[in-house]
């Protein structure tokens, strides 16, 4: 029989995280802020309190609609972690350019400049970040749990987000002349193929307004993988669970700071 969301806190009290919404005291002022280019060596932005592991601010550089630096700036603010955001705009490709590839080879967004090391690839960025700052952890600690967790947020880190990323995009209009009418239909096929194990996974746990009591990593996945959904006129409520999880975490000023309308490198911010 399937582990209900009610089953499983008796069975095991650690899946009961104590609740936090992410808030931080952070203060964000988009309007007033400017649209940077790509100045690797500069401070940009200044979030709030930077936090310090030795003598190195972490900066995140990121793409304010980028789903994957969207995932680090929520890890960040649920963690209660300042940062600088540094922008790259991946309009004017400054991902491939040589200031950004010579420290991050994959050419891509977000990296995170944190203890002396450009690091690269979200996951293991969310990942390494729960370990290297344990406070309000993104992971349950028991193990079943935790397994729940991964399941459901790798489901939408490799299956649902590789085949919609923008260089794939990209190829097929540009090597396979596919009209914008069919991209939209790919995208929203492979939505939908993802999206419907994992509504019909949180059926089956009985979720509430969380995957567990409170936001971890799988609404640091899911949260941009939805703002695509709804860009690309998917249907997210017809997911009850997943629309319902989407509505409680943006009610949280974690989500709301991190969200693309908040980002300083988001055009409609400029003054
Ligand atoms: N597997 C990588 C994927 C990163 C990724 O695809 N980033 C996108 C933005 S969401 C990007 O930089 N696209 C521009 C490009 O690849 O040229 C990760 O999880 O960090």
């Amino acid at each position: 029989m399937m582990c209900t969301r009610s089953s499983w806190a008796a069975r095991s009290p650690a899946l009961r995280r104590s609740s936090h919404d992410g808030c931080t005291t952070h203060t964000l002022h988009p309007s007033t802020r400017s649209l940077p280019g790509y100045h690797p060596g500069g401070r940009v932005e200044g979030v709030g309190g930077s936090i310090r592991r030795g003598q190195n601010t972490v900066k995140l550089h990121g793409y304010f609609r980028s789903s994957t630096s969207y995932r680090l700036r929520i890890a960040l603010e649920l963690k209660g972690l300042g940062y600088e955001n540094v922008p790259v705009n991946l309009l004017a490709s400054e991902q491939k350019g040589e200031a950004f590839t010579s420290r991050n080879p994959f050419g891509s967004v977000p990296m995170l400049e944190a203890d002396g090391r450009d690091r690269a690839q979200s996951m293991a960025l969310l990942e390494w970040l729960d370990e290297a700052y344990p406070d309000k952890p993104l992971m349950p600690s028991d193990i079943e749990a935790r397994y729940t967790v991964r399941e459901l947020t790798y489901a939408i880190a490799t299956e649902l987000h590789a085949p919609l990323n923008l260089p794939v995009l990209k190829y097929l209009k540009n090597e396979y002349s596919q009209s914008q009418e069919a991209i939209d239909a790919w995208y929203r096929h492979w939505l939908a193929r993802t999206l419907e194990p994992v509504e019909a996974r949180l059926a089956q746990l009985d979720t509430g307004d969380f995957l567990l009591d409170a936001p971890g990593l799988f609404e640091t996945v899911l949260l941009p993988q939805v703002y695509n959904a709804r860009r690309f006129k998917y249907d997210v409520d017809a997911h009850g669970h997943i629309a319902r999880i989407e509505a409680a975490c943006l009610a949280l000023p974690a989500f709301q700071h991190a969200h693309p309308d908040n980002q300083p490198d988001n055009p409609e911010n400029s003054a």
